[in-house]
């Protein structure tokens, strides 16, 4: 009895355990099974679309800035009619650029929802003539399409009564747990709304006016990852993100981060702003998006629609020429890894996810062979992506007695070349292998 006694007292005690380290850790599925789509996925559209385009004038900014008075601010309401807001011929064209996920704010700083939100009454429903929920029907469009939906949400509210900040040099309080409470309240509940969407991803924004342990950004994150245990969440959660967004443009020196992605914009707005003619040329977007690549990250590129819900011509014109050139040379992007470092080959490069393709994106007209030092591997093939052609190749400088591989010369006639980046895939024996060694004296000759 005393040895049935104890055993019993040993199985609860593991069992209390067991729910102990369940509780206390909150297995997570490891990060790199969450992010596996999103590490092969490139290319993403992010979508700006808000009561600031009405006036077109800078995202919640303007007010916050002092540019505009709140009062004048919060009048864009009455214009946002979303009268031509067609979702599926959205997700259509998101589709069409190449993407493979797209993410749209659900709430930027200015604190208007574009979903039908219980908590507060600052949304697109109640206080616009769009009178409708925009949310629901972009999710359903996005995931016909079979593309990834992430939904962007600021933290900060700069429009509720009972969140401290409210523009540049003026704010309502500075420590009151009650209100701050009575917010915190109110950001759960929306968030918990936006967890019935089920999104691939959030993307946080607007998280630096607060430490995380107000935000309870470990909550958010845990709550989050309950509703659906896949999601994956930016890096704006004060530290309890997956994955970095570099915060100067374009990184120079690749990102240690395993997971990352550049936001960027098209012009020099998020938003809809029709005196921002300064539109990035496709041209320059395709090498911007093949940096990159062969950094092993993400481009996640920026439109912005009109209050009516028509994307601006120009936007719809960068994205279906993006859209050539993604779809011509997919075999290089998609599921791609890193490239090769710079001293073996003078521009961009990736590897497929097996180490046994190098892909060389060559954004200038050569004005001889390509070049490729201190590779190893023999070559079986060479190709030019999207077109096939089959480039022949010559090993110069290879010394039967040093182990420095000779310098591989490939000649990319003009008649394959791609007039944006031509893509050329090398075919290794084995995975590629570098000499990365320093050259030695001469021993013997
Ligand atoms: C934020 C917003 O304030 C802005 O309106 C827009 O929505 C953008 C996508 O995100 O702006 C930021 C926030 C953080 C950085 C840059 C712009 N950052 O970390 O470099």
């Amino acid at each position: 009895m005393k040895h049935v006694n104890s055993l019993i007292s040993i199985i609860i005690f593991c069992l209390f355990l067991n729910v102990f380290n369940t509780n206390a850790q909150q297995k997570e599925i490891p990060k790199e099974e969450r992010l596996a789509w999103f590490k092969d996925a490139k290319l993403g559209i992010f979508i700006h679309w808000g009561i600031y385009a009405v006036n077109g004038i800078d995202e919640s900014w303007s007010f916050y800035n002092n540019y505009i008075s709140y009062t004048d601010y919060m009048k864009q309401l009455n214009g946002f009619t979303a009268k031509n807001y067609n979702p599926n011929e959205w997700a259509k064209l998101i589709k069409e650029s190449g993407a493979k996920y797209t993410i749209i704010t659900t709430k930027h700083h200015d604190g208007v929802a574009l979903w039908d939100s219980k908590f507060g009454t600052l949304n697109t429903v109640k206080k616009t003539p769009a009178k409708k929920d925009l949310i629901k029907p972009f999710v359903k469009a996005v995931r016909k399409q079979n593309l990834k939906v992430g939904l962007y949400y600021s933290l900060l509210d700069w429009s509720y009564p009972n969140y401290p900040n409210f523009t540049r040099t003026e704010s309502r309080y500075k420590k009151d747990e009650k209100r701050w409470a009575d917010f915190t309240k109110y950001n759960f509940g929306q968030l918990n709304e936006l967890t019935t969407f089920n999104p691939d991803l959030y993307w946080f924004d607007g998280d630096w006016e607060q430490p995380a342990e107000k935000w309870k950004a470990k909550e958010i994150r845990a709550l989050l990852l309950a509703k659906n245990p896949n999601t994956i969440i930016n890096s704006r959660l004060q530290g309890y993100g997956d994955y970095a967004t570099p915060e100067q443009g374009i990184p120079i020196t690749k990102p240690t981060s395993k997971f990352w992605e550049l936001c960027m914009t098209l012009n020099n707005s998020w938003g809809y702003q029709p005196n921002d003619k300064n539109y990035k040329t496709v041209n320059q977007i395709i090498r911007i998006f093949v940096d990159c690549i062969s950094m092993g990250g993400n481009l996640l590129l920026d439109i912005a629609p009109k209050p009516d819900g028509t994307i601006p011509s120009e936007q719809v014109a960068i994205l279906k020429g993006l859209g050539r050139w993604t779809k011509k040379h997919k075999e290089a992007i998609y599921g791609t890894r890193a490239g090769i470092p710079k001293e073996h080959f003078n521009g961009y490069t990736a590897l497929s996810k097996d180490k046994t393709i190098l892909y060389l994106y060559v954004d200038n007209k050569p004005n001889g062979p390509l070049l490729i030092k201190g590779l190893k591997n023999k070559v079986n093939r060479i190709w030019v992506v999207g077109n096939g052609t089959k480039l022949s190749h010559k090993v110069i400088g290879k010394q039967y007695w040093s182990s420095v591989p000779g310098m591989l010369y490939i000649d990319v006639p003009e008649k394959v070349q791609d007039k944006d980046v031509t893509v050329i895939a090398i075919l290794l024996k084995g995975k590629v292998a570098l000499f990365r060694e320093e050259v030695k004296a001469i021993e013997s000759n």
